[in-house]
């Protein structure tokens, strides 16, 4: 079996990678198996703050990493929270920056926002960054047990429930991370790893 680091604090995300990759044969290993500490994420887009995190724990652990930053950006808030989706309320529960984010809109003619997802993947043969979008709007309710973070409030284009109403393989199909994941695959099926 091929092993795979996956370089991320998050619970949630293990949990989405885990049900991608094992079924394609991947040994997945995630950080609670070795000391580590979080990098500071100080770059300024998804894919360079992925990097940083891939990287520090490719150098730590020489297995192929990868790490993922990803990030709920709202265009009325001019792109935010975007790649600070993680701080955006530090402190608060999704349930209160959820509401939050839906009283922030509450005047808002445009409710369009997006999930980005850059995958950066470190191997022995370099560094790649493989990304994905989901396009959707921000909802004028809470909704939904599934998935994590901004979910319950984001509702995928063309459908009428949000993110967190749909069952885990409904959403891996078509969210960011989803499709990240998908070039990721491909790569590496390509490279025969
Ligand atoms: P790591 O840096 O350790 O991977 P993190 O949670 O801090 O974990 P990010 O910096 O990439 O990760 O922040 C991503 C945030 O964006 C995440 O905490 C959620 O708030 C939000 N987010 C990302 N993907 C999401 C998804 O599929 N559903 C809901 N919210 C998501």
């Amino acid at each position: 079996m091929k092993d795979i680091m996956i370089a991320t604090s998050n619970p949630n995300k293990v949990r989405e990678y885990r049900e991608m990759l094992e079924p394609m044969g991947y040994a997945v290993h995630d950080l609670s198996e070795i000391e580590h500490e979080d990098p500071e994420e100080n770059g300024k887009t998804f894919a360079e703050n992925a990097l940083i995190k891939a990287r520090a724990v490719y150098h730590h652990t020489g297995m192929t990493a990868i790490a993922d930053d990803s990030g709920l950006s709202i265009d009325h808030l001019k792109g935010q929270p975007g790649i600070h989706s993680a701080r955006y309320l530090a402190g608060h529960d999704y349930t209160y920056k959820n509401k939050m984010l839906i009283r922030r809109l509450r005047n808002a003619t445009d409710r369009s926002a997006r999930f980005t997802c850059a995958i950066a993947l470190i191997d022995q043969k370099g560094e790649h960054v493989f990304e994905g979008v989901m396009e959707g709007s921000i909802s004028r309710e809470i909704r939904g047990d599934h998935g994590f973070g901004y979910d319950p409030i984001f509702l995928p284009e063309g459908m009428n429930r949000t993110s967190a109403e749909l069952l885990p393989e409904e959403k891996n199909a078509i969210s960011h991370r989803g499709q990240a994941t998908r070039k990721l695959l491909a790569y590496l099926q390509e490279e025969g790893k």
